[in-house]
């Protein structure tokens, strides 16, 4: 996917949100979104289009689309962005505040930002005004609270993407990257770089177009603030040492504890250039050599968090961790049919190429009014996804529904429906801020309903907008387990749910677990590789995962008959 895409997609979201903001029309508002959301999963590269091909793109966004790239902005943006406080623009990302709200609060009261919100709140200055009860203020406080603690980390996929351009834009004679982002972590708070090369390299790296600030530059470390905010750390290290640094800056803190911990117990020194007896280098090259010098295992990145897998290294006893490699499908994808952006046979064209035996087609369910999804729509889709089939012998197509799962834990359509489909992801949508028992009961009743094959995006999470939902999740899990329900691992990065400290948590219930991409475009279906991520930190093997399975395992697990298609 090409850059350009998805910063243009960016500025005519925000440019959506601010004239939300001012009271602007529904209907070009979500035009805007819509252009915004096919720009972004536009598989071509933007700057060799014609941006009026792409759907939803008409001439007056095709303006303002090319005003973009050739200046990085384009005027209308540029207007509104005068006219509102970023911090007013901020309240709008507050969970449950609108636009409209947003708008009178600064207005009205004067409050320009979720702190001035939140102090507001804690004064009594609210109480009385129209729309803001007690249990709405108790909302957008915890709302506020989750958006503070998110701080400025950012979630894996925007922290991958800039690294994927650091690593790109350096001629290093190796670079690799080391901290929380070679951990697979959900949120990154820095991306730390190592690599082997001349100290011509930090100059380089200090002109490189995505820097905005150089924070510190030295010999062998350069900090710089990056456009997408974060900041980046590139270290240089000694070809000798690579394998001593990469351990050190990979961490985590508390893993590297552990391990220079051992090392003291040998009566030796571990180190960010190598691990030593007194001067004698005992190993420093590759990271294989440290960990077997310790009497270890070599320690997949993405554990070491000291959960346990320092004791599991020296006993040898490590799972073989499940890879990108091992996924044999999807169950869990959208179309354009809801609110995809391709086509049923653009996607399933897409998936075919990524060499899937199978793959769900998982378009909304009814209840979702927004999608204004119907049965007969649904049936047509199958019809389409039956004729397909043919085309791809060596891919079986399931047809499948993402449903709604209703505040009493009940879900769209009635059951000689859903045993039509193939397969049924259900997932909560609305109502977030029930209590913990009603959540707990909602989503027990959805895993003891037959029909339900997988919890979809379980928390509901989105990382920086909405915290997850409360739960008593081990009775959820046990609920889960007992059913044979199983729980998605959704891997859209700003989702990325269920985290991994929970799929730890289900797994030790006996749960088994979806990576599922929850594409809306051909671009996502790539996303796989966060789940996985998440998946590893989870310590979760291939048999855990069910979308690794072959073909008729998998369907003997879903059920049914499987007539279709
Ligand atoms: P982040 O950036 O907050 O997402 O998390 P990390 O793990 O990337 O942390 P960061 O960037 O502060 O440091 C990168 C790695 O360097 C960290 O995982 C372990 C190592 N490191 C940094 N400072 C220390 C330290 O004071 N002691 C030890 N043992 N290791 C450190
Ligand atoms: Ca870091
Ligand atoms: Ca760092
Ligand atoms: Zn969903």
């Amino acid at each position: 996917m090409g850059r350009a895409n998805d910063e243009a997609a960016a500025a005519l979201q925000e440019y959506a949100e601010l004239f939300a903001l001012n009271g602007g029309d529904a209907f070009r508002v979500r035009s805007y979104q819509k252009a915004a959301k096919s720009i972004a999963g536009f598989p071509g590269d933007l700057g060799e289009t014609d941006v009026r091909s792409i759907p939803g793109v008409g001439e007056a966004i095709a303006k303002k689309v090319e005003e973009f790239l050739a200046r990085g902005s384009f005027r209308q943006l540029d207007d509104l962005r005068a006219r509102v406080p970023e911090g007013v623009r901020r309240l709008t990302r507050i969970p449950s505040l609108g636009p409209k709200k947003a708008l009178f609060l600064f207005q009205e009261l004067g409050i320009d930002s979720p702190a001035a919100l939140a102090e507001a709140i804690r004064a009594g200055r609210l109480g009385g005004v129209r729309g803001f009860g007690a249990r709405t203020e108790e909302n957008l406080l915890k709302g506020i609270e989750h958006m503070e603690r998110s701080g400025d980390r950012v979630h894996l996929g925007i922290a991958t993407d800039l690294a994927e351009r650091v690593v790109g834009s350096l001629p290093a004679e190796r670079i690799a990257v080391a901290g929380s982002l070679r951990r697979m972590r959900e949120t990154i708070g820095d991306i730390d770089v190592l690599a082997v090369g001349d100290p011509g390299l930090m100059d380089l790296f200090a002109r490189q177009p995505y820097v905005t600030e150089v924070i510190a530059k030295g010999e062998r470390k350069t900090s710089v603030r990056t456009d997408r905010g974060l900041q980046v750390d590139l270290r240089l290290v000694p070809a000798e040492s690579w394998g001593a640094a990469m351990v050190y800056f990979t961490g985590s803190k508390e893993h590297n504890v552990r391990i220079r911990e051992m090392a003291v117990r040998k009566g030796w020194k571990l180190s960010e250039y190598g691990l030593f007896d007194g001067e004698r280098l005992i190993a420093s090259e590759t990271e294989e050599e440290i960990y077997q010098a310790l009497g270890m295992e070599w320690v997949p990145p993405a554990l070491r968090e000291d959960g346990g897998e320092v004791e599991a290294a020296l006993r040898g006893g490590l799972p073989r961790l499940v890879e990108l490699g091992d996924l044999r499908g999807d169950l869990h994808t959208h179309t354009d049919l809801t609110d995809g952006i391709a086509s049923l046979e653009d996607m399933v064209a897409a998936a075919a190429a990524r060499g899937y035996s199978y793959y769900a087609v998982t378009d909304h369910a009814p209840d979702l009014v927004m999608q204004r999804m119907t049965l007969d729509k649904a049936l047509a889709q199958r019809a389409r996804i039956a004729d397909l089939q043919a085309k791809y012998p060596d891919m079986r197509l399931l047809h499948g529904s993402e449903l709604n799962i209703a505040p009493d834990g009940s879900v769209d359509w009635p059951a000689e429906v859903l045993a039509g489909f193939d397969v049924c992801v259900a997932s909560v949508h609305s109502h977030f801020t029930q209590s913990r028992e009603e959540m707990t009961r909602r989503f027990v009743a959805a895993c003891e309903n037959p029909h339900v094959h997988v919890i979809g995006h379980p928390t509901t999470r989105k990382i920086g907008k909405r915290p997850p939902v409360d739960a008593d999740w081990d009775a959820v899990f046990r609920a889960a387990a007992r059913t044979g329900t199983i729980m998605e691992i959704d891997s859209y990065p700003d989702r990325a749910d269920l985290p991994s400290d929970l799929v730890r948590l289900a797994r030790h219930h006996g749960v088994t677990f979806s990576i599922d991409s929850d594409s809306h475009a051909i671009p996502h279906l790539a996303h796989q590789r966060f789940g996985v991520g998440i998946a590893q930190r989870a310590w979760l093997t291939p048999d855990d995962v069910v979308n690794t399975w072959p073909l008729d395992r998998l369907l003997a697990r879903l059920g049914g008959d499987h007539a279709t298609p």
